[in-house]
């Protein structure tokens, strides 16, 4: 059952003006984000949505709740109703993704990698130590099994996809933390196709024998088989993680099923709650029942107390997710990235892979002589937000960058369809295609200025705000 348009406008507008006599500044920026949100056409690949459900359940009292610890073991009294929340949500959480375990608190992805990496080390380093030993915990060791302990935790290996192939900062990248905690190698994609190589990884995998395989991706347009990497890990005795922080809404929507569906594989699973699955900003670990208890010791050994509010929202998007109309969901968002992905191609855009099976598509802009900085200045300018990131071995870099990732989860809760992406590719194509490197003030080369038609710039944004206006976004929000 959902509300009525009249009640979700009256909701906010009562909210606003609740927040407005306190601090105006504050109620009338909320006003203008949406303002915002609605004129912009975005095509951030891990943004999205979130629905007035979902928005509304995150602004009330559950936050001013403390709940460190998890269901029914909590370290401060009085959670009874986060006990029902975070009850709801992992349920809803193990039913939709078909997984033994779901733990709702992370704040973050990184605070669900995290989570996921210290259960791992839990489990697969601490605990046999411990058994050793003859200790229940890490306070009962000498101060020489406690130094052997430390040394041996620090020194574990992770294998991940490198940062400049699509992997994500968290999966080992040596300035994250994931890149200090553990001593770290990549596997990349193949330099012809684009394309995860697994006889690669296979390799890497036999000679580096990680402590943890890890997959996942946040700018890798392509599907990735779980199956295979399972097996590559089990050879190995790698536990398996996979962050499906920006696909998990395909995994949900049932498009990614079989070899690609991450759950039934790995050990771990990590994922954002935000992104393609529609709900609010936050993280989730699901898992199989032998890493359980370390997960959900997540809160307060690696995190800080749980937001409530924020697991109420969670509850909601994973029960809006289970409906059938989120797998229609699902599938639009990829046939329309095909659609746009098919549409830049036809008009000439190089595109890494050649193409997408997921969310997202990767512009290699060096086609358009232009680094990625440039085109997303020339496309903002010209109304369309997206952001620019690297392509496999990027020449320029990861601050500069070739790259110019686009993605449709948010467009397409919005409604636009394959024909409004073909439009799309047409304007993304006509402002790169125009725009040129510019100039520092002293007229030397810039990687990060571009000289675009302004007029072309109006244009295309004057088409960009028509198309939307035809997809209104949350229609049921009247502010007044
Ligand atoms: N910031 C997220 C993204 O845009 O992909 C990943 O952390």
């Amino acid at each position: 059952m959902s509300s009525s348009p009249s009640t979700e406008s009256a909701a906010f507008r009562s909210a606003l003006d609740v927040v407005r006599a306190v601090e105006p500044g504050v109620a009338d920026a909320i006003t203008a984000e949406l303002a915002s949100q609605r004129a912009s056409l975005k095509l951030i690949a891990s943004e999205n949505y979130a629905s007035p459900a979902v928005l509304l359940a995150m602004g009330n009292w559950l936050s001013d709740k403390y709940a460190e610890g998890t269901i029914g073991r909590r370290f401060y009294a009085g959670c009874a109703q986060v006990d029902t929340i975070e009850t709801i949500g992992a349920g809803h959480a193990r039913e939709l993704f078909g997984t033994p375990h779901a733990y709702l608190q992370p704040h973050s992805g990184i605070d669900a990698n995290l989570v996921a990496y210290w259960a791992i080390l839990a489990r697969r380093i601490e605990a046999p130590a411990l058994e050793r030993a003859g200790a229940r915990q890490v306070n009962d060791l000498s101060e020489e099994d406690w130094s052997r302990l430390r040394h041996e935790l620090g020194n574990q290996r992770m294998l991940g996809m490198s940062l400049d192939a699509g992997g994500h900062l968290t999966h080992g990248f040596r300035p994250n933390i994931s890149g200090k905690m553990f001593d770290q190698r990549s596997y990349g994609t193949d330099p012809e196709t684009g394309l995860i190589d697994y006889a690669v990884v296979r390799e890497t995998a036999r000679e580096f024998r990680p402590l943890v395989l890890v997959a996942g991706y946040s700018a890798y347009p392509r599907r990735v088989n779980f199956a295979v990497l399972r097996e590559i890990a089990d050879e190995v005795g790698a536990t398996f993680m996979v962050d499906m922080a920006h696909f998990a809404g395909l995994v949900a929507g049932k498009v990614f099923t079989g070899d690609f569906d991450p759950v039934p594989h790995a050990h771990i699973v990590t994922t954002t709650t935000h992104k393609s699955l529609r709900g609010p900003r936050g993280g989730m670990v699901l898992c199989q029942p032998e890493l359980a208890e370390a997960v959900d010791r997540g809160c307060p050994l690696v995190l800080g107390g749980p937001l409530p509010n924020v697991m109420a929202a969670k509850a909601v998007a994973l029960a809006e997710a289970r409906q059938p109309s989120f797998q229609e969901y699902a599938q639009r968002i990829v046939d329309n990235a095909q659609a746009l992905s098919d549409g830049l191609i036809r008009r000439g855009s190089r595109l890494v892979t050649g193409g997408t099976d997921n969310h997202l598509v990767l512009i290699d802009v060096g086609g358009y002589g232009l680094t990625g900085r440039q085109a997303e200045q020339a496309l903002l300018d010209a109304g369309i937000v997206t952001n620019r990131n690297a392509i496999p071995r990027d020449p320029n870099g990861a601050w500069y960058t070739s790259g110019i990732r686009i993605g449709t989860p948010a467009l397409t809760t919005r409604g636009l369809g394959t024909a409004e992406m073909d439009q799309i590719a047409g304007l993304i194509h006509e402002v790169l295609s125009q725009a040129r490197p510019g100039t520092t003030s002293s007229g030397a080369p810039s990687k990060a200025t571009c000289a675009a038609d302004p007029a072309l710039g109006d244009r295309v944004a004057k088409q960009a705000a028509e198309l939307l206006a035809q997809f209104p976004l949350y229609p049921s929000v009247d502010l007044g």
